[in-house]
């Protein structure tokens, strides 16, 4: 065995392939700390990733084994398509190959870590950012610890044992501390939701990022492939939107990283060649004064040095519609920003008080600040994408068409619509669904294309622990996938459909393809489902996508949207698109 080597694994088979970010901010650390790692990628390697399996570890025999689990599923509510499946049946070689312990983690899988810690029948689990906790384990197991003295060694860590059984390490600092989820019950404290995950991030290093070098990340393969760039300047979120997994996932705190360490790594990745970068904070505004720095310090750099690659930077971010002014504007286009993913979500009052909110509950924006920053973007140059979310609680028909109409009336270069939610287990949504049910009956608006029988969730307090909560919102009694999803019961569905666990919300759907006027479809991404068209706004193998990067397009999809038929034409006739998606 090769007593400091870490090896990590990317089983991430969705293509257009986006680079395993979250492997190159943890092999950063694992290296800082004396360990060797490998980068065991499968991505480009998805259609013989057993033989690549094969090939690594025929020649190593590592100290720890970590895989990164970006997505469980599509998140689609229309669609449901498990990735943890693909997951599973990977690690599940990787254990026939090494004995070495393996260690999940990822934003995907802090989602729900308990029970996929559990269904992979891994040793260990870390929710949100791994840099400290994996060093800190893999030190342990270098010291010659047993997998279960290591696991009482490591604060915040999850870890297996046996027969359904998970047990997270309580971080000392939360020993004595109220930092948990309102009340602070003892289930929020074994299940670790809703606490501050800054102190697992590290914030201080420029992440190493490199293209072409052997078993590590190869970001320009990934840029050349998927079109994009990564780059985080925070983590975590501070509001609590109550359809959202990413306050827990990520932690209720931010982590802010060294401003200059973030625009060394922005310039490394520029210097590569790789120049189209997506912001990955949860939302790059919020903070906005450290947004601004950030912002501030590539300006400087531009100004300094008239060769600095950072000239061909096109950054693409996301954002809440508020706290956006004009000074923050001026600065995205200067910095190189071509475009503003809002995450506005509705424009309805009534709505978006009880949905999109602060960690007190209080709103934080309305549509005059998703106006606001619409113009602002157009002022400067800027494209815009913008999102609305439909199916919330209270969603009718007539909330929907007032929300389309005002968000065609925006100027954006193109508008999302979505319509119901993935349900996952720590957001508000999915706690008070569960409360509601109260594990005896089923609430109005749950939904899953696999429900046999009625969807009853049942609280974490009245589980036998995390696993059997977590377990609930992804697979049914027998351990068959039944995702769970959520529809407003108030959208005009027959009784029986909204009656059926299994109903599907077609008529809403339907509804929006018609409501929408046709003149206008050609800046508008809607939902689809089978055989109503091949346009849809999903990342997962979408042939628009792979025909986008096939043809050399990069930067966000969504700011090629408008051209879609142009491109697909062209896919076509150079081969890249198969007859029945042209
Ligand atoms: C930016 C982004 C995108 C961009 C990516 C652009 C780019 N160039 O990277 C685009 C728009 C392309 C995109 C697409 C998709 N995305 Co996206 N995306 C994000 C976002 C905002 C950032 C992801 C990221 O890179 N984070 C930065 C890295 C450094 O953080 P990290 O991955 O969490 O890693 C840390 C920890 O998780 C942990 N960790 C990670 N791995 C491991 C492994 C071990 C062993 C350990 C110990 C720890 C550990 O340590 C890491 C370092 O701190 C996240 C939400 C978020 N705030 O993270 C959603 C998110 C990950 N996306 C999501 C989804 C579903 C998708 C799509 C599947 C959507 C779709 N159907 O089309 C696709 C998948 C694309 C793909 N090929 O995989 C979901 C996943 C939810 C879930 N339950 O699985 C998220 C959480 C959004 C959400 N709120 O629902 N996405
Ligand atoms: S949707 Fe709300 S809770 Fe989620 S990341 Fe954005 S601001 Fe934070």
């Amino acid at each position: 065995m090769s007593d400091d080597l870490v090896v990590l694994v990317n089983p991430n088979k969705v293509y257009p392939p986006i680079a395993p970010y979250a492997l190159d901010v943890l092999t950063t650390s694992l290296e800082h700390a004396g360990f060797a790692v490998d980068v065991v990628d499968l991505t480009f390697r998805r259609d013989e990733w057993d033989i690549a399996l094969k090939e690594y570890f025929a020649e190593r025999e590592p100290l720890l084994v970590g895989v990164t689990v970006r997505n469980t599923d599509t998140v689609y509510a229309y669609e449901q398509r498990p990735f943890v499946n693909e997951h599973k049946e990977i690690i599940d070689a990787i254990k026939q190959l090494t004995e070495a312990p393996i260690v999940g983690g990822g934003i995907g899988f802090s989602t729900m870590p308990f029970a996929l810690v559990d269904y992979f029948g891994i040793d260990f689990g870390v929710k949100g950012p791994g840099e400290h906790t994996l060093c800190e384990l893999a030190t342990a197991l270098r010291a010659g610890r047993s997998n279960e003295a290591a696991a009482g060694a490591v604060p915040g860590i999850l870890h297996n044992k046996g027969g359904g059984r998970v047990v997270r390490t309580l971080p000392d600092h939360l020993v004595l501390s109220t930092d948990t989820a309102p009340g602070n019950a003892a289930e929020d404290r074994e299940s670790g939701r809703y606490e501050s995950r800054a102190w697992q991030a590290e914030t201080a290093a420029a992440y190493r990022r490199h293209s072409e070098v052997p078993d590590r990340v190869d970001n320009l393969a990934y840029y050349r492939s998927g079109g994009l760039g990564s780059i985080l300047t925070k983590n975590g979120c501070v509001y609590r939107c109550t359809h959202c997994v990413e306050p827990d996932a990520k932690g209720t705190r931010f982590a802010r990283r060294d401003v200059s360490a973030v625009v060394d790594e922005m310039e490394s990745l520029t210097d590569q060649g790789i120049h189209d970068l997506h912001t990955t904070d949860s939302e790059f505004n919020l903070a906005i004064n450290n947004s601004k720095q950030v912002l501030r310090e590539i300006a400087a750099r531009k100004h300094r040095d008239p060769g600095s690659s950072l000239h061909r930077l096109r950054l693409w971010v996301y954002c809440q519609p508020a706290p956006f002014d004009a000074e923050f504007a001026e600065l995205l286009a200067e910095a190189g920003c071509v475009g503003v993913n809002v995450g506005a979500d509705h424009v309805r009052a009534d709505l978006l008080h009880r949905w999109k909110v602060t960690d007190r509950g209080g709103t934080y924006y309305t549509f005059a600040d998703t106006e606001n920053l619409v113009e602002l973007c157009k002022a400067n140059g800027m494209a815009t994408m913008v999102e609305a979310l439909f199916g919330m609680p209270g969603e009718t028909l007539g909330t929907m068409a007032d929300c389309i109409d005002r968000f065609m009336a925006l100027d954006a270069t193109v508008t999302g619509f979505s319509l119901g939610l993935r349900l996952f287990p720590y957001t508000e949504l999915g706690i008070s669904l569960a409360e509601e049910c109260d594990g005896v009956r089923s609430a109005p608006g749950l939904q899953s294309n696999n429900a046999t029988e009625p969807i009853v969730l049942t609280p974490l307090r009245n589980c036998s622990g995390p696993v059997e909560y977590e377990r609930q919102f992804m697979f049914d009694e027998n351990g068959d996938f039944r995702l769970v999803s959520y529809f407003s019961p108030d959208l005009p569905e027959d009784p029986e459909t909204i009656g059926s666990p299994s109903g599907r919300w077609y008529r809403s759907l339907q509804f929006l393809w018609d409501y929408v006027p046709e003149s206008e479809l050609y800046r508008v991404m809607l939902p689809t489902v089978a055989g109503i068209s091949n346009h849809d706004n999903n990342y997962a193998d979408n042939p628009f996508l792979t025909s986008l990067v096939g043809l050399g397009y990069t930067g966000a999809f969504w700011a090629h949207w408008r051209e879609r038929e142009s491109i697909m034409a062209a896919a076509k006739d150079v081969g890249l698109l198969a007859e029945a998606h042209a």
